[in-house]
């Protein structure tokens, strides 16, 4: 019974962990998001359509979108070793930027 009480009152470290922060959800979100548009064909990378689809599904919102750069414009940024295809270190620097984008 008293442990009971000593394990309700102060949670273990892994009962602490069950519940995600919300940057740790965030991060979770922006892993799935990317996964899932890259679903198609190479799993792990975005062709410029799953890129298109990615900003036109999950980033409708975000100022700036509409008047920002074309996507192929924004395929050449991102798409740093020139392989045609956006690798996930690659659209954390969209996401990267559109979070600086967001804020600043
Ligand atoms: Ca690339």
């Amino acid at each position: 019974m008293m442990d009971a009480l000593v394990r309700i009152s102060s949670p273990s470290p892994s009962d602490t962990m069950a519940q995600p922060t919300p940057p740790e959800a965030s991060l979770g979100a922006l892993i799935m998001t990317f996964y899932k548009q890259a679903g198609s064909g190479d799993a792990k990378t975005l062709t410029r359509k799953e890129l298109t689809n990615l900003i036109k599904a999950e980033l409708p919102n975000i100022p700036g979108q509409k008047g920002g750069p074309e996507v192929g414009d924004l395929m050449t940024m991102l798409d740093q070793d020139t392989d045609g295809s956006v690798d996930f270190k690659e659209y954390i620097t969209l996401i990267g930027s559109l979070a600086c984008a967001t804020v600043f």
